[in-house]
């Protein structure tokens, strides 16, 4: 018996591959498309981790099944690499950014393509050519152009480690997501994209796309949309506005509260209170704004001595300070309502503020009330009303009496788009003296990046590229005169807001991609990624998306129709893989040592395909068993003109449930029911009782998850194609259970009797048992049958 020889398979059949673009997606096709994606890895210096296999082997298998139902699959791949820790290992070893590129992706698709994966590689794309990224700097300026991009001074998180502004959820617990070094703050110039313009639609949106629940509900909450009103409360004599999502409870004010960086605060705060006020905002200026708002913490404040008119009933009501009130949200100041907010009511408690009830029913625990609609009380003219029909009339009193009016308010701020580092596309404005700041003229894309030795980030905060002077002095596009570029960076998710449509025409120098291949890919059919994009990437690029087909360059508002995620691969301890812990699985490893189809195999087996799960060296184990078990079964393989019902029926169910399984994603059961199938098909003696026709099913239904073994078996049986040159298989609905099936028999085309049999029932045999069935026998006698029409499981007819 020949052993299983992976290694000798694998290459081989990788190599058949690349040499008949097996896998490339035509662009003109009679055929229905099917465009799978996954998202595209970053190359990182320590290469692929076991945790990228999964997805990008399970929409491989998904692939390599939907061309062999008949479809046109895309299924690409490329490299995000711009970003800071390529830029930090090129740092320490002196290295360009751009060799250090082009090593580590290098590595990466010799990983990738010792998997067997069928990715289409005449697609590639990277996010750090030119040819590539003057796109994305088109992109920037049409939003430019749209006034959704602009510039701002602003406090921006700051990583004194990394030395970069970081984004609002690039700071995670005050922490820089990368380094883990607390952050600060600091003020400056940053471009800004007017993603909140979007916020609306980012939302609505969501029901027109299948997502994950769970992906749904983040975004959701991520953009966070309150709807409510924003009312004045007059201080001396100045109007200043709170927003609240419950003007139902204004007559429950009973106290008011600005946020310690709010402007008024010096102006009202009378002189007795001074020194107590500024004590407390130089603490406040330590907190991050989650210590602030954290529900658990004590809340703190001091009186400002002064008084707020509440508009509704003229009461005069106490102002305060206090930092659970922040300046980001809403307008930096509160109506404060003790009795329906647990905030409030935990902070009236603390300084003896009044609480008054205005909502029946929800008096003791604030916060319900927001939940649980109740009936106004104390209030006036809402009196008896419930909480919804009270905010109505409210917002229409405040339109009335102008003090107030209706407004939503989001979570969501504007994407900080400014980077202070050199591996980034440089953002194509300019700065002439006397025609102010300037776009790039679309012309001279791409900008590119000056190749230099020293692109270190500097103190200052200042990207690298202000030293360059040969690149920074440039001309002004609009009168010619001397100019300066930008000098900041796009940040590492702009290259991936847009990656999707280059695939559709990746090599266009006139376009981003070709209208007319968009047409025909877009939108994508399925989009696989991590659980931790959901709120980042996935946002931006449906804002992107958006934006485009707005201005008429994508064919669909929404990028994706479909997003589902992947679980993680834990150590076998239990615990992350990190280097640190020493528990990391090295895929090349495995590859050698069990082969690609092992490992693909085993990392579909492993589990439901979206839990978390820890690597186990014996389940790898298991599936290098099973699979040589497979090659036995195939050698010295001859096929049986007698085949046996109870591997007939085996055969047929595995047909159907790895098919169903694979399209659902439940790869772990679909190799389940292989195995059980093998199982079956091994008990007894050493004969075997399929036909050739049947041996082949069991190959093609075993090929999208093990292809090169898959492929080598094909061969040996005889076969001279690829094996995804074939139509995956039917299964026989009567051959699912040995269970006993009628079969009709027939004269001339007329029913004549039934024959209850067991399904799987070759011609031969049925005509025998027919012949003997005393009904038939009339119909037969003294004539001569010229023909008989047989047809598997269903019927018999003799034409006499
Ligand atoms: C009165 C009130 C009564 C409130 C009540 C709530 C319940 P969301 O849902 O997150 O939008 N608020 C407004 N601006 C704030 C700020 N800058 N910092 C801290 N809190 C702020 O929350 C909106 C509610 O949070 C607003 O409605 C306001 O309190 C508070 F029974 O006003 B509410
Ligand atoms: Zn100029």
């Amino acid at each position: 018996m020949e052993k299983y020889n992976h290694k000798a398979i694998e290459a081989n059949w990788q190599k058949y591959w690349e040499d008949n673009n097996s896998f490339q997606a035509e662009d003109e096709s009679e055929k229905e498309k099917r465009y799978i994606l996954v998202e595209f890895p970053y190359p990182s210096g320590t290469g692929l981790h076991v945790g990228h296999i999964r997805p990008y082997t399970a929409l491989d298998v998904y692939s390599r099944y939907l061309r062999m139902q008949g479809y046109n699959v895309l299924y690409p791949i490329g490299w995000d690499a711009f970003g800071l820790p390529t830029e930090n290992y090129a740092i320490k070893n002196k290295i360009h950014p751009r060799v250090a590129t082009e090593e580590n992706v290098n590595n990466f698709k010799k990983q990738l393509q010792s998997l067997g994966l069928s990715y289409d590689w005449s697609r590639e794309i990277n996010t750090t050519d030119p040819n590539y990224y003057k796109w994305t700097q088109w992109i920037f300026l049409q939003l430019y152009k749209h006034n959704l991009a602009y510039k701002k001074k602003m406090p921006i998180n700051w990583c004194p480690s990394c030395k970069i502004g970081l984004a609002n959820e690039e700071v995670v617990d005050g922490k820089c997501e990368r380094c883990k070094t607390e952050t600060t703050k600091r003020e400056k110039e940053q471009w800004m994209l007017k993603i909140t313009q979007y916020a609306d639609r980012l939302i609505d949106d969501l029901e027109t796309v299948d997502y994950l629940d769970r992906i749904k509900t983040q975004q959701i909450n991520w953009i966070g949309r309150s709807e409510g009103a924003e009312i004045d409360f007059e201080i001396n004599g100045k109007n200043v506005t709170v927003f609240t999502t419950r003007p139902d409870t204004l007559f429950g004010s009973t106290y008011f509260v600005l946020s310690p960086e709010h402007e008024l605060v010096n102006e009202i705060t009378t002189s007795e209170q001074k020194k107590a006020v500024q004590a407390y905002i130089k603490e406040a200026r330590k907190k991050s704004d989650l210590e602030r708002t954290e529900l658990q913490k004590e809340k703190t404040g001091v009186f400002t001595g002064t008084y707020a008119k509440n508009p509704a009933n003229g009461a005069m009501i106490p102002v305060w300070i206090a930092d659970y009130v922040l300046m980001s949200y809403g307008t930096g100041a509160i109506m404060a309502v003790p009795a329906h907010d647990a905030r409030d009511f935990e902070f009236a408690q603390k300084y003896n503020l009044e609480i008054k009830p205005v909502v029946k029913g929800k008096e003791e625990i604030a916060d319900q009330a927001m939940t649980e609609p109740g009936v106004a009380v104390n209030s006036d003219f809402l009196d008896g009303l419930t909480t919804v029909e009270a905010k109505e009339k409210m917002s229409q009193w405040l339109e009335k009496n102008k003090t107030g009016k209706k407004a939503v308010n989001y979570k969501l701020r504007d994407w900080i788009f400014s980077r202070q580092h050199y591996w980034g596309e440089p953002i194509p404005i300019v700065y002439c003296d006397k025609c102010g700041e300037v776009p790039e003229d679309e012309k001279n894309l791409p900008i590119e990046l000056p190749d230099v030795e020293n692109y270190e980030p500097t103190d200052t905060g200042e990207s690298p590229l202000a030293k360059i002077e040969d690149w920074v002095n440039t001309t002004c596009p609009k009168c010619g005169g001397a100019a300066r570029r930008e000098t900041d960076t796009m940040p590492n998710w702009a290259g991936s807001s847009w990656y999707w449509l280059r695939y559709t025409d990746p090599n266009n120098d006139q376009a981003l991609a070709d209208p007319v291949k968009m047409k025909y890919w877009l939108s994508v059919d399925l989009y696989n990624g991590g659980m931790e994009h959901t709120t980042l990437h996935l946002l931006y690029s449906r804002f992107w998306n958006k934006f485009l087909y707005d201005i008429g360059v994508v064919p669909t508002s929404e990028p994706y129709k479909k997003r589902i995620s992947h679980g993680m691969i834990l150590a076998e301890d239990g615990r992350k893989m990190s280097k640190s812990f020493g528990n990391t699985i090295n895929p090349d490893d495995v590859i050698e040592k069990f082969g690609a189809d092992s490992l693909r195999t085993y990392e579909m087996f492993i589990g439901p395909f979206a839990d978390t799960i820890p690597w186990s060296e014996q389940g790898l184990v298991g599936v290098r068993k099973f699979l040589e078990k497979v090659n036995d079964y195939f050698f010295n393989y001859e096929a049986s003109d007698k085949p046996e019902l109870s591997k007939l029926v085996a055969l047929n169910q595995a047909v159907k449930k790895v098919g169903e399984d694979i399209a659902s994603f439940r790869f772990n059961t679909a190799i389940s029911a292989l195995m059980i199938l093998f199982n079956e098909l091994k008990s007894g003696d050493d004969n075997y009782y399929l036909t050739t026709e049947d041996t082949d099913k069991i190959v093609i239904i075993l090929a999208p998850l093990a292809p090169h073994l898959a492929e080598e078996i094909w061969k040996q049986l005889g076969h001279k194609d690829s094996i995804f040159s074939q139509n995956w298989p039917n299964y026989d609905e009567k051959l699912l259970s040995q269970q006993k099936i009628n079969l009709v028999i027939q004269v001339n085309g007329k029913l004549r009797a039934t024959l209850e049999i067991e399904p799987g029932i070759f011609q031969e045999e049925v005509e025998k048992l027919a012949k003997d069935n005393e009904d038939v026998i009339r119909w037969l006698e003294d004539k001569e049958i010229k023909k008989v029409i047989f047809v598997l499981n269903k019927l018999i007819n003799f034409v006499v």
